[in-house]
């Protein structure tokens, strides 16, 4: 019996009888009973994460109770590693949900630290975002109660968001799909589907997971600078699972990057995945992807069969941390009939080495072998069925989906860069709002406010020689374009180019790519993209004025880079909504804090023109 198998029955028969001082909640009874925990009775039932029960009988409400408690993890390994969970399971209870139900979640904190759960790419009511400036943080003991329309379909995820480096690491993420039945159906989406949540976990040889940025120096500035990496390949909580697919039959395969800081490239050998989705929804039409390409050759086989990466990031499905795709997968056997493996690749993502240097200075470079690790496996799928001659023809085409007019939109500009580590410490501090301001030194007066309703640009400029992606709340966005300048090589056209985005997608995560070039601040990228602030199902509910946390912070909506090291060290910064009705009244109470001069006279981002460069 699998270690999930044995935490789930005895979950179901332990009953939390625990009182809890309800804070910043609606005043109603909760209990911190996590409800029990169904296993579907189907072929990958140690695989498939547990899926939470709806305690409530009406047809457009699903109300969960959720609990992050401490418990002890298997990972299918047989490890006794202490994590942190909702509902005693890892991945956390799956939400299902369709398009227009009111997902009711009564959160209680067992933990021993205070913490928050932020439903990542959902269009929320402001205050119930989860962000720390959008409420505060529940304390040990305390309660939430989120409750909320869900607006659009899509594969989300929920997360807390305080420290997300260390809580998110040690196991608080969970699945929430949201469903459109006519549309699938409409759209002959395939009935089988499955959602792979795929993370990698640092374990240390105790089989615990370390605390962050402990070690030398150098080790605190790695991390820092790439993001924590792990060792641990997890499908759904466990270490290489196999999964048993039916062959010559389409799956639908929902794919959640919840690492830390991995770029994860996935792929099976010799088969194509069919991209229909992802953060927001579906696609226009599919995209084919093709299996990720080993090093040119083929490259020196290593242990297990396994090869070499092709840095080629054009091959492969490429999800940076937080970002999901919805796949259409049509498994064959091989003609050895083999099983199928599922495996991660390598990119270049532009890693850092470090070297601190006996003068007291540090010197940073790219020189790590970065591209080239050997592919990792995921999972093993088993098939059954026979094998079919038959060719699968994916749909041609989806939904349509509107293109956001940007034409002389506003922009709003951000830059993203960081400090070198700290000599004595290792210590790095990253920023996105503007240079030398990381996130705990930002007031109202030094981020954007916006119009509800209004179409702006989001101009996110790289300096450095790594890439970043960038999550924004309760808001998506489509890319428009991203532009490489070097100004040190003006004439280079492979240094100096626009690259237009590749399909009109609606995103709430996107890869922000490195510099084009060597020399800081001569050299950066400025990713596009354009996003309108609509509130439509959320009116009068998005200017985040009911929650001010502090006096210096207005409430207010995220936008960070999704590598939880970067975000955590200040690669993270908030925006408002000024709500105006059409009568010019502005609604919400920003009395609590100061306005700043941005924010007087309707369309504060209009000061900003987009840049231009050489
Ligand atoms: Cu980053």
């Amino acid at each position: 019996m699998s270690t999930r198998r044995v935490l789930g029955r005895v979950l179901v028969h332990s009953v939390a009888a625990l009182s809890f001082g309800a804070i910043d909640a609606p005043a109603q009874a909760q209990s911190c009973d996590a409800g029990s925990v169904a296993q579907p009775a189907s072929f990958d039932l140690t695989v498939r994460p547990a899926l939470a029960e709806d305690v409530d009988p009406a047809d457009d409400v699903v109300e969960i109770n959720l609990t992050a408690r401490e418990a002890v993890w298997g990972f299918g390994i047989g490890s006794s590693t202490a994590v942190w969970t909702y509902n005693s399971v890892i991945p956390g209870p799956m939400i299902e949900a369709e398009v227009g139900d009111t997902l009711i979640v009564n959160f209680c904190n067992d933990l021993p630290r205070e913490t928050t759960v932020h439903w990542h790419g959902v269009e929320t009511p402001a205050n119930m975002d989860g962000s720390n400036l959008a409420q505060l943080t529940v304390e040990p003991g305390g309660t939430f109660r989120y409750e909320f329309p869900l607006l659009h379909a899509g594969t989300f995820w929920y997360h807390p968001h305080v420290r997300p480096n260390v809580e998110v690491e040690r196991g608080l993420y969970g699945a929430l799909i949201v469903r459109d039945p006519a549309s699938d159906a409409l759209h002959g989406l395939p009935q089988r589907e499955h959602v792979f949540i795929v993370d990698d976990l640092l374990m240390d040889p105790d089989g615990q997971i370390p605390e962050p940025f402990t070690g030398t120096r150098e080790q605190v500035a790695l991390e820092q600078l790439n993001g924590r990496e792990g060792n641990l390949q997890l499908l759904n909580g466990i270490r290489r699972p196999d999964l048993t697919l039916e062959q010559g039959v389409p799956h639908r395969i929902r794919v959640i990057n919840v690492a830390n800081a991995r770029f994860m490239r996935l792929s099976v050998p010799d088969h194509p995945f069919w991209r229909i989705g992802g953060d927001q929804g579906l696609l226009e039409e599919p995209i084919e992807v093709p299996p990720a390409a080993v090093t040119p050759g083929g490259g020196l086989p290593l242990p297990g069969g396994r090869h070499p990466s092709d840095p080629d990031p054009t091959t492969g499905l490429l999800l940076t941390p937080g970002e999901r795709a919805d796949i259409l997968f049509f498994p064959l056997a091989n003609e050895d009939g083999a099983p199928l493996h599922f495996e991660w690749h390598d990119t270049q993502r532009g890693r850092h080495s470090v070297d601190f240097l006996p003068d007291g200075t540090v010197a940073l470079a790219h020189n790590v072998p970065d591209g080239t690790r050997a592919s990792e496996l995921y999972a093993t799928i088993l098939l059954t069925g026979e094998a079919t001659d038959t060719e699968f023809e994916p749909p041609t085409a989806l939904r349509r989906i509107e293109a956001i007019d940007a034409t002389g939109a506003p922009a709003l500009p951000l830059v993203m860069g960081h400090t070198f580590p700290d000599w004595q410490t290792g210590e790095v501090t990253f920023f996105i709002q503007e240079p030398g301001k990381p996130f705990p030194m930002l007031t109202p007066e030094d981020v954007h406010t916006v119009r509800a309703g209004g179409i702006y640009v989001w101009e996110v400029k790289n300096l450095t020689g790594g890439h970043h992606n960038f999550h924004t709340h309760g808001f998506g966005f489509q890319h428009i374009e991203t532009e490489f300048v070097d100004l040190d090589f003006p004439d280079d056209p492979d240094r100096n180019f626009v690259e237009p985005a590749s399909h009109l997608e609606n995103k709430d995560t996107f890869l922000i790519k490195r510099r084009p070039g060597t020399v800081p601040g001569r050299s950066f990228s400025i990713s596009r993209l354009a996003v309108t602030f609509d509130d439509t199902g959320r009116e009068g509910q998005v200017s985040a004025s009911g929650k001010v946390p502090t006096a210096t912070r207005s409430g207010g909506w995220l936008a960070h880079c999704h590598i939880l090291e970067h975000s955590g060290n200040g690669m993270m910064t908030f925006f408002q909504i000024v709500d105006i009705f059409s009568d010019g009244f502005e609604s919400g109470d920003f009395s609590a804090w100061a306005l700043g001069p941005r924010t007087m006279g309707g369309n504060a981002a209009a000061e900003h023109t987009r840049e231009t460069h050489p």
